[in-house]
């Protein structure tokens, strides 16, 4: 085995001691008015150390940025955009929020960046409803010559609002990699907009064009969405705009899984969605590694809409939060967050390699983005027990439905992993192939109970010889070292 990679910034090195006693007094504080607060984060700190984390969702942030997020930033409300606030005294605000839209912005090459939404669901609302904004209510204004709703006379804003409920969606369906924001009927854009999905080839898994452009052409949506989470292929965004370009369809793209490797500059030109969508959204915390939120960007066309993202979707914006973006995004600006990425989509290589090698099948054959996704049947498990055994052993997974999943999205039959977080770590490629070992040793020796899709039953001894050998794995890179708490 070759040795891993150093760890990089995330690790937070070069001020480890400093955080280290940040933590420490922080925590002492906690414990004088909630002490089981502070042992649960410091229980938190242990159980992510001594895991395989492989959710394709999370990652570790830096210190930097976790230490952002603990401020008296959190106490000012500043509803409203950047100079316009409904409330005094937001200059600092106003500072914050100028410095995280700009370091998204010169990432992503984006004309307008957005820093307020709280989470992916907050973001892609925004987008939705600047893009019914632009598109439907701005002409209804024009055509009735008022500046804006509240002008409108009740029969007119009744008219405008049947107008809003009457348009179409078109996203990826949940079972081929889509996202639950992306119309899914239970989810609030499954019901604002007339919503139809489409999906991957049954043979291949994956994305048709021809057939995606032949569905919209018939189906003729107000908004096409791109982006997914847990596809793990790469998606021509130029093509994709050809295609809603030619329905008139607006390109809204959501980058929550792989915005780190936009920003790390793996996925460039067609497979870049920046230059291609109206907008784009992501979360912040994922493969681009930073806090818990959102992030809008967009075309001038839709910036003044995605702007009013408050009072239209949001209220008060989390200045902590979005301080800690601003932190992120510029250690993403960094040279080393490039080779991060590239890691990332390596390794997400080299697990899957591993995985194909030992036997087991892949929803796509394989992967080039930072997931891959494991059709457990093989195995003849469903996805809620081949999770379970794997944590039984110290392996952090979600389970995942796969395309025409006959399990269902509550038990699945497949398991997805990413790469995101180990990689933080410093885990290569050697050692994530070691790690496909770990979880095929798991899986082949798991059996299921034919009474339950959820009970199985993991032969002894298998969870502590999978334990162990992770144990050196996790010992060789460790998380957040030179931290004491
Ligand atoms: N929950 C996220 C994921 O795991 O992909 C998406 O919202």
């Amino acid at each position: 085995m070759t040795t891993s990679a150093s760890s990089d910034i995330a690790q937070g090195a070069q001020y480890a001691e400093t955080a280290s006693a940040a933590y420490q007094s922080a925590l002492q504080v906690i414990e004088t008015i909630e002490p089981r607060i502070a042992d649960a984060t410091r229980k938190e700190l242990a159980d992510q150390r001594d895991s395989l984390k492989l959710i394709a969702s999370e990652n570790y942030a830096s210190p930097a940025v976790l230490l952002t997020m603990g401020t008296w930033l959190s106490d000012k409300y500043a509803e409203g955009t950047i100079g316009h606030r409904f409330y005094a005294g937001c200059q600092n605000i106003d500072t914050v929020e100028s410095l995280a839209a700009e370091h998204a912005r010169e990432l992503f090459g984006a004309p307008y960046a957005y820093a307020q939404p709280h989470s992916g669901i907050d973001a892609n609302l925004v987008a939705y409803w600047a893009i019914l904004a632009t598109r439907v209510e701005a002409p209804a204004l024009a055509e009735k010559g008022v500046r804006n709703v509240n002008d409108l006379s009740e029969t007119d804003w009744e008219e405008l609002r049947h107008q809003y409920g009457n348009q179409r969606l078109m996203g990826m369906s949940l079972d081929t990699g889509g996202h639950l924001t992306h119309g899914f009927r239970p989810n609030i854009s499954g019901k604002m907009f007339h919503q139809r999905s489409y999906g991957t080839d049954p043979e291949t898994g994956l994305l048709d064009y021809d057939a995606l452009a032949a569905a919209a052409r018939e189906f003729k949506p107000l908004v096409l969405v791109g982006g997914y989470s847990a596809y793990p292929r790469r998606v021509n965004f130029a093509k994709m705009r050809e295609i809603a370009d030619e329905v008139g369809a607006t390109l809204f793209v959501d980058m929550a899984h792989f915005a780190g490797l936009v920003a790390g500059k793996v996925f460039t030109g067609d497979e870049d969605p920046v230059p291609h969508a109206h907008i784009t959204t992501t979360t912040t915390h994922k493969s681009l590694r930073g806090p818990r939120g959102g992030l809008v960007l967009a075309t001038a066309e839709y910036s003044d809409a995605v702007d009013k993202g408050c009072p239209m979707v949001l209220g008060g914006p989390l200045s902590h939060v979005m301080a800690a973006k601003a932190v992120a995004l510029a250690e993403a600006r960094q040279p080393s967050f490039q080779a991060y990425a590239q890691r990332v989509a390596d390794n997400a290589k080299s697990l899957a390699e591993g995985f194909l090698k030992r036997g087991a099948r892949l929803v796509t054959g394989g992967t080039d983005n930072h997931l891959v996704l494991l059709d457990v049947q093989s195995f003849g498990l469903t996805g809620r027990q081949a999770e379970s055994a794997l944590l039984d052993a110290g392996v952090v997974t979600n389970r995942n439905a796969i395309p025409a999943d006959p399990n269902g999205a509550w038990y699945t039959s497949g398991i997805r992993f990413g790469t995101p977080a180990l990689t933080s770590r410093g885990f290569n490629a050697d050692e994530f192939d070691k790690v496909a070992e770990l979880v095929v040793d798991v899986l082949s020796n798991t059996e299921a109970d034919g009474t339950s899709k959820a009970k199985y039953t993991l032969a002894d001894g298998v969870a502590d010889r999978v334990k162990a050998a992770s144990a050196e794995l996790l010992a060789a890179n460790p998380l957040y070292p030179g931290l004491t708490l």
